[in-house]
């Protein structure tokens, strides 16, 4: 059998071969093209000594001569004379600011480059360079081209891209063998008359310029093969265009049309067209008469419907058609054998068509960000060939039998949701009271068979780090709030936090809001508050989507300023950051627009004391919910056979969790192969029978499927009531000695545990967090009978990253284990390492911070200070600090809570050096900024953004320093920059190292 691994790497390696493939493609077209041009000609290739030129001997026999990257600025005059055979001339990369006048002299020339040079005009003398038959003088500063441009008779290749041309002169129409011409990212108001006259020409650009419409005649370019006009403004197509018989290529993305003319079809030579970015609500039925298409981009558009025929476009290779609306795939796709490129991510698309494995040449396939559930998410992640085998397995499948749902219950402690639960199973009125996190199975509707796997939360902020991990999509969510002791103030801290917490943690979950203590409110009182909840979560809601909206356009603003404005100046927002960062970040945004939390309405309100109002609707309501087929697409599912069997046979095992092997194993069994695996532990993480973090790194390698004992071990450690904890060390029989020091017991080297011990250790425990292993086994008697499994647990808490061993334990030999939530102390504990002096003068400071206007994930300082463990060394904790050391370099972790209600809460990483050692700095918080975006990995709904702090800023003690993109940590340094300008203060510089990384950090996952 082949490993996950032989797997990943062969897909790996073929991606590599592909890739390959590619690239020497393209380095052939290349070698080819310029072989043509310049076979036999004799080739010198020279570089400038501090800027002179230094020429050798027989240089009157060169035809080829590249002078590229010289930083040249003139070229001496006699070279003309001397080069005599001169044929092809290459000055990119200069500094020129005009043509030198050597070079006009040259009128053999058939080649010139003079492309990224500083030319703001193009000589007049230019019409004497008449044998010119390729000319490029792209990423210059020409205002306008010179009417004896005209002259050059034999021009066939022209580029003039990337310059500030607001025309072309009349003379232009003279350049009757003009084949190719480039005159994008111009400042070119309409299009150009000019050009209709050139009728050889078979390439033409004019990407990125002003104007919005295309001339009705158009259709005069009759030898047009390839033809680009992305981001313009168009918003309709001439007629005139879909006679350009001729036509192979067409670029029109990043317009606004809406449709396209129907005479579209006519353009039977097309094989690719690119429409992505545009404004298509409807599939152009135009184009599925063009069968010749190779390539088809339709990205970025409003489409909500692919239409059948699809299925004729046979000879399609690419077919794109992510970020849009589409919930449905014609059937007729999977005819489409020839496709190696299919993106579909970013829609509505639930269920795929039958018979997917048809379309085994696919390579790349991207489907994320679609509510797939039929094959299931997991599986149509996994690819193509995944997707065949769940299909066929399917087809032998049997219906699920026991439909069942994943339902918790979350709020404040004292909300009421464990009483709640119990009236709504009809168990019996017991005690409720804190008892941490509960998991129950309750069969709502026997007829049905429909179970509810009811995870009852705990509200208390002590479970804060451990109550994430219970919130997974899929999942029926009510949110319990106390109706007698909610006040419209609180809002927040009853309704609101929770509903921002439940949307950053699962995107787009479905939510009932259930008011309890309705008997104890007055009706006029009880109407008040339903009303004032409603209202407050809209407003709520439609706070956060009014600010997501505002950074998106932000972002789009940024994007289309493009990045050489963005460059330009440190004021400008989003200095610096590459295009590709910002369409990640507006990505993410949009994605976090469409999938706001489902809150159902109305707001019920309940009493389950004995009156027991409005639970039999409340009842109904879940059931109603459960059933609906859009929303819980999963009860309907269809399962294979397999995947039941897996659940019993896991159910059978006693551990406490399984490697990821042990797993395999009894997939084995259950006859899934280890591939298949993944999907069917998802789905049983969803649907509440245990936890799999697929995608954790520090978690997926393991499967918790012992919920109930994991979650008594969870409830006795998370609890932080002294008493308790007392009662629990003192075990049940010594319950009446706790009072007095008496001798308890012995510990396992035999020193004696008093009473007095217990409570010092009880006490570290609740200041700082901090316990050794013999007193946790006491605490956890009797769950931990002998010490491996005392160690099993240990090691259970400390991958999940709730706890680790501490290096430097207070008596130096028992294992001591810090539970970083529990710190409350401000201070570090006495005989910690003592924290770094504060930085010495010539130290400079990096301080990257990350701020989270809506919501700081609870538990994630917990998490992370166990997370960077294993990095740094001396540290010493409080409560909302870290200072440790990364070998000898000192880093600080700072906790920042919101100040003023106003500003975000934020999380600092923050080290020292001197400037000449500054890499040592990025060298300690590099490992620290990867573990903490892993972490926020596992909150998709989050909102945060990352900034790097300016260190002059810092330095001067400025209360409000300046901060720079944290996008910038995953870019390379810019060419030739050294130092960038501090915008607070205009006048101060600072080190470029002082901003990026030496290397660009791995990008982060959002
Ligand atoms: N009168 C009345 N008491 C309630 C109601 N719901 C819960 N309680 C009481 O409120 C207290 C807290 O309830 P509990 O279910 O433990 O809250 P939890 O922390 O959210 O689980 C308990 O004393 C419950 O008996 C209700 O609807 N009416
Ligand atoms: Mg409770």
């Amino acid at each position: 059998m082949r490993t996950l691994d032989e797997n990943r790497e062969e897909e790996e390696e073929q991606r590599r071969r592909s890739e390959r493939l590619k690239a020497a493609r393209l380095w052939r077209d290349a070698a080819l093209r310029s072989r043509k041009l310049r076979g036999g000609l004799r080739q010198l290739t020279l570089c400038s000594k501090n800027e002179q030129l230094v020429l050798p001997e027989d240089i009157s026999e060169v035809e080829a001569l590249n002078l590229g990257n010289n930083s040249l600025q003139e070229l001496p005059e006699e070279l003309a004379a001397s080069l005599g055979k001169l044929r092809v001339l290459e000055l990119r990369r200069n500094r020129f600011t005009a043509a030198p006048r050597a070079l006009l002299q040259l009128d053999q020339l058939l080649e010139l480059d003079m492309s990224h040079n500083c030319l703001r005009t193009l000589a007049e003398g230019v019409g004497r360079l008449t044998a010119l038959r390729k000319l490029c003088v792209s990423h210059n500063r020409i205002q306008a081209l010179p009417p004896q441009i005209g002259s050059l008779q034999n021009l066939e290749e022209l580029d003039v891209s990337f310059n500030l041309l607001l025309g072309l002169p009349r003379t232009f129409c003279g350049l009757g063998r003009l084949r190719a011409l480039d005159a994008d990212h111009n400042k070119l108001n309409h299009f150009p008359p000019e050009i209709l006259a050139l009728g050889q020409l078979e390439e033409l650009d004019l990407s990125g310029n002003r104007f919005g419409a295309l001339p009705a005649n158009i259709c005069r370019l009759s030898s047009i093969k390839v033809l680009w006009l992305s981001s313009l403004q168009v918003s309709a197509l001439p007629d005139g265009l879909c006679r350009l018989q001729q036509l192979e290529s067409l670029m029109l993305d990043g317009n606004r049309l809406s449709a396209l003319p129907p005479s579209f079809g006519l353009l039977q030579r097309l094989k690719m067209v690119n429409l992505s970015s545009n404004r298509l609500q409807d599939f152009p039925p135009a184009l599925l008469s063009i069968t010749g298409l190779e390539e088809l981009y339709l990205s970025r558009n409003a489409l909500s419907h692919v239409p059948e025929e699809l299925g004729r476009l046979r000879k399609l290779v690419n077919l794109w058609l992510d970020h849009n609306r589409i919930r449905r795939l014609p059937d007729s796709m999977v005819e489409l054998q020839n496709l190696e490129e299919l993106v579909l991510q970013g829609n509505q698309i639930a269920v795929l068509p039958d018979h997917f494995g048809k379309l085994s040449k696919v390579n790349i396939w991207k489907v994320k960000d679609n509510p797939l559930i039929q094959p299931p998410y997991e599986v149509c992640m996994k690819g193509i060939p995944h997707i065949a085998l769940y299909q066929q397995e399917l087809a032998q499948a049997q219906p699920a039998v026991k439909p069942r749902l994943k339902l918790v219950l979350m709020g404040r402690k004292d909300a009421g949701k464990t009483r709640l639960r119990r009236s709504l199973m009809g168990t019996g009125e017991e005690e409720t009271g804190s008892r941490g996190v509960e998991l129950v199975h309750w069969e709502a509707d026997a007829h049905r068979q429909l179970t509810f796997m009811v995870f009852d939360l705990s509200g208390d902020p002590s479970f804060d780090p451990v109550q994430p991990f219970f919130l997974s999509p899929g999942a029926l969510y009510i949110l319990v709030v106390n109706l007698k002791s909610y006040q419209p103030k609180t809002f927040h801290d009853h309704v609101g936090r929770f509903l921002r917490l439940l949307c950053a943690k699962v995107p787009h979950a479905v939510v009932f809001v259930v008011g309890t203590h309705a008997d104890l409110c007055g009706e006029a009182e009880l109407e008040e508050k339903m009303l004032d909840i409603h209202l407050q979560i809209g407003l709520q809601e439609a706070a956060d989507v009014q600010d997501l909206r505002r950074r998106a356009e932000e972002v789009e603003l940024a994007l289309e300023q493009g990045f050489s404005v963005r460059s330009s100046s440190p004021h400008v927002l989003f200095y610096g950051v590459s295009d590709r960062n910002l369409r990640r970040r507006w990505a993410q945004l949009d994605f976090l627009l469409k999938r706001r939390l489902q809150v159902l309405s109305p707001v019920l309100s309940v009493s389950c004391s004995r009156s027991q109002r409005n639970m039999g609707r409340l009842r109904e309501k879940l059931l109603a919910v459960a059933e609906h087929r859009h929303i819980f697409p999963n009860l309907q599912r269809v399962l294979p056979r397999s995947w039941q069997l897996l659940e019993e046979l896991l159910l059978q095992s006693s551990e406490l969790w399984l490697s990821w092997w042990s797993s395999a194993r009894l997939g084995l069994q259950a006859g899934l192969t280890e591939d298949r695996l993944h999907a069917a532990l998802s789905y049983l993480h969803e649907s509440g029978k245990l936890l799999y973090f697929e995608d954790s790194p520090a978690l997926k390698e393991h499967v918790f499927h012992n919920l109930p004992r994991l979650l008594s071990i969870l409830n006795v450690l998370f609890q932080r009531e002294r008493a308790a904890l007392l009662d629990r060390l003192l075990g049940e029989g010594e319950r009446g000695d706790k009072g007095r020091a008496s001798l308890l017991m012995e510990d396992e080297k035999g020193a004696v545990l008093t009473v007095t011990h217990l409570q010092q250790h009880l006490e570290a425990f609740l200041q700082h967090g901090l316990l050794p292993a013999h007193v946790l086994r006491l605490l956890l008697r009797p769950l931990v009978q002998t010490q491996p499994d005392l160690q099993l647990i240990m090691e259970l808490l400390q991958k999940m990253g709730l706890c680790y061993r501490v290096s430097q334990p207070p008596d130096g030999a028992a294992a001591w284990f810090r539970f970083p939530s529990f710190v409350r102390s401000e201070e570090p504990q006495e005989g910690s390492p003592a924290p770094p002096a504060s930085p010495l003068f010539s130290m400079e400071q990096l301080h990257v911070q990350y701020s989270f206007p809506a919501l700081f994930p609870p538990g994630l300082l917990a998490r992370f200070s166990v997370q960077i463990d294993g990095h740094v060394v001396q540290r010493a904790d409080s409560r909302s600090q870290i200072f440790a050391y990364r070998g000898k370099v000192p880093v600080v972790v700072s906790h920042q809570p919101a100040r003023a209600g106003q500003e975000a809460e934020t999380l600092s990483i923050i080290s020292h050096a001197s400037l000449p050692n500054i890499w040592t700095a990025w060298q300690a918080v590099t490992p620290l900024l990867e573990e903490l975006d892993a972490l926020l990995h596992e909150w998709p709904g989050l909102m945060y953004s990352v900034h790097i702090l300016c260190s002059k800023c810092l330095r001067r003690g400025a209360a409000s320093p300046h901060v720079f993109p944290g996008e910038l940590l995953t870019q390379p340094r810019p060419d030739g920059l050294t130092e960038i300008v501090c915008p607070k203060n205009g006048s101060e510089r600072v080190d470029v190292a002082l901003v990026y990384p030496p290397t660009p950090t791995a990008s982060s996952p959002k």
